[in-house]
């Protein structure tokens, strides 16, 4: 067992006593007749475990692998990074393949929460992208392999008579009172998302989204704090169908991908138009990538690299991405992958939008301002 700097004890402690302690809340955990026989021939388990972002797979691509190898799916969803760390550090032990983000790959690693992965065993590893092969939170990607990434920006409604003069172009469309003001009884949605949310309030300010100032976060929490009595909703689950599909907002702080589902599923052949754009703010914010990973109490280690090989396949992949609208990190998808998603320059960004963007990375021990400034944002 490495051993672990005093604050990450800390949050482990911490977690562990805000949660109840010990094993509980996850599936159960048991071999599932996983055997691996001396020629290396692995008989797969009869279960296993996926803990995994709410709306984030086609429901067929989990039904498709059980009817092709005979594995049950037990699947699960969680909302946010905080809430899959906070699950698994209150000792639901019985997930096996989980999907945390770039900055919470690295906590994990730190935590010691997940399992090193084979990848002689992931051969569709081949299919990845070289840009997103070996990226900083997980060098020679020794526990995790890419499944999805995006950006994080504004979705806002198409034909709002403010937005057609003044679409969004800035993120003082979600924190300034005298924008707010002009439409904010058509409704206000923000992501419930700690990182996201005070990201969004940094890239306003100038600062780095990556700060471990006490005084700039501070600063984010005082924006938030005196935009909030205008947003109607802190929602990051299923504001893409419940608000902006409904039309119970007319702005949202946005994924890429929710924004463009909303886009698509609101298209009128007629208008040939959608109800929903959505804008990258010209200060920047966050690009992000989410992981399959192995948790390190897995039991079923071989019935889970075979998963995440499963996900990696060219198809597969597309047909994710054909669902979530969010970017495949998946070389080998793309031609599978429908055209108008290919070409959408919401879900895949060119060069220069990007370029704008920040991946977030583990705060370290600034991780307990972050918390204080969230609790005082949510109180
Ligand atoms: N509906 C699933 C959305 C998953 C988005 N993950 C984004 C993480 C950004 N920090």
């Amino acid at each position: 067992m490495k051993k672990l700097p005093l604050y990450l004890l800390l949050i482990a402690g911490l977690l562990l006593v805000a949660c109840g302690g010990g094993p509980s809340g996850g599936p159960s955990s048991n071999t599932g007749g996983e055997t691996t026989s001396d020629d290396g021939t692995v008989q797969l388990a009869r279960e296993l475990s996926v803990y995994n972002w709410t709306d984030y797979i086609d429901e067929e691509i989990i039904t498709n692998y059980e009817a092709e190898y005979g594995v049950k799916i037990i699947y699960d969803t969680f909302a946010s990074n905080e809430d899959l760390l906070a699950k698994l550090q209150s000792g639901a032990t019985g997930y096996d393949v989980i999907f945390p983000s770039d900055y919470m790959v690295a906590l994990m690693i730190e935590l010691d929460l997940l399992a090193e992965i084979d990848l002689s065993q992931i051969p569709n590893f081949a299919n990845i992208d070289d840009d997103f092969v070996n990226a900083p939170f997980d060098p020679g990607n020794k526990y995790c392999v890419p499944y999805q990434w995006g950006t994080t920006g504004i979705a806002y409604r198409a034909g709002h008579p403010f937005f057609e003069e003044n679409p969004p172009d800035s993120w003082a469309y979600l924190f300034e009172p005298e924008l707010l003001q002009q439409y904010s009884s058509g409704g206000i949605n923000v992501l419930n998302d700690q990182r996201e949310l005070i990201s969004a309030a940094l890239a306003y300010l100038g600062h780095d989204l990556n700060t471990r100032s006490r005084t700039d976060l501070e600063a984010a929490r005082d924006l938030i704090l005196q935009a909030k009595p205008y947003w109607k909703t802190f929602n990051s689950e299923d504001y893409e169908d419940s608000l902006m599909v409904a039309d119970e907002v007319v702005l949202s702080h946005s994924w890429s991908g929710d924004a463009s589902g909303a886009y698509y599923k609101t298209y009128d052949e007629e208008t040939e138009d959608g109800n929903w754009y959505f804008a990258i703010p010209k200060e920047g914010g966050v690009k992000w990538m989410d992981n399959a990973c192995i948790t390190k109490s897995s039991t079923r280690h071989a019935t889970a690299m075979h998963f995440l090989n499963y996900l990696l396949d060219a198809e597969v992949a597309a047909a994710v991405t054909n669902y979530t609208y969010y970017g495949s990190p998946n070389a080998a998808a793309l031609p599978f992958i429908l055209e108008e998603i290919r070409n959408d320059p919401s879900i895949f960004p060119p060069e220069e939008t990007l370029n704008k963007l920040q991946w977030l990375d583990d705060p370290g021990e600034a991780i307990f301002i972050y918390d204080e400034m969230w609790t005082a944002i949510k109180g």
